[in-house]
C-alpha cells in the first residue's frame, strides 16, 4: 500500500471535497481517500499494483479539479 498527497485547486466547500474524494474511492485499487479542504490536499491510499499516480490524477482531473 502506497500513500499519496496531491495538492488540488478549485476545492471550496463540502461538496467539493465528496466529489474528489469520490472519483478516487470509484478507482480500482484505492482504498483510502482523504481531502483537507484548508490545505488544499487530498491524501490518498493506494494498492500500486492496481493503479497509478497518473489514473489518480485524472480521476481528480475529471471530476473538475486542478492537480
Ligand atoms: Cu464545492
Amino acid at each position: 500500500m502506497e500513500t499519496a498527497t496531491f495538492k488540488v485547486g478549485g476545492m471550496t466547500c463540502g461538496h467539493c471535497q465528496r466529489r474528489v474524494e469520490d472519483a478516487l474511492k470509484n478507482i480500482d485499487g484505492v482504498s483510502k481517500a482523504t481531502v483537507n479542504i484548508e490545505k488544499s490536499e487530498v491524501t490518498v491510499e493506494y494498492d500500486y499494483f492496481r493503479t497509478s499516480l497518473s489514473v489518480l490524477k485524472k480521476a481528480i482531473a475529471n471530476a473538475g479539479y486542478e492537480v
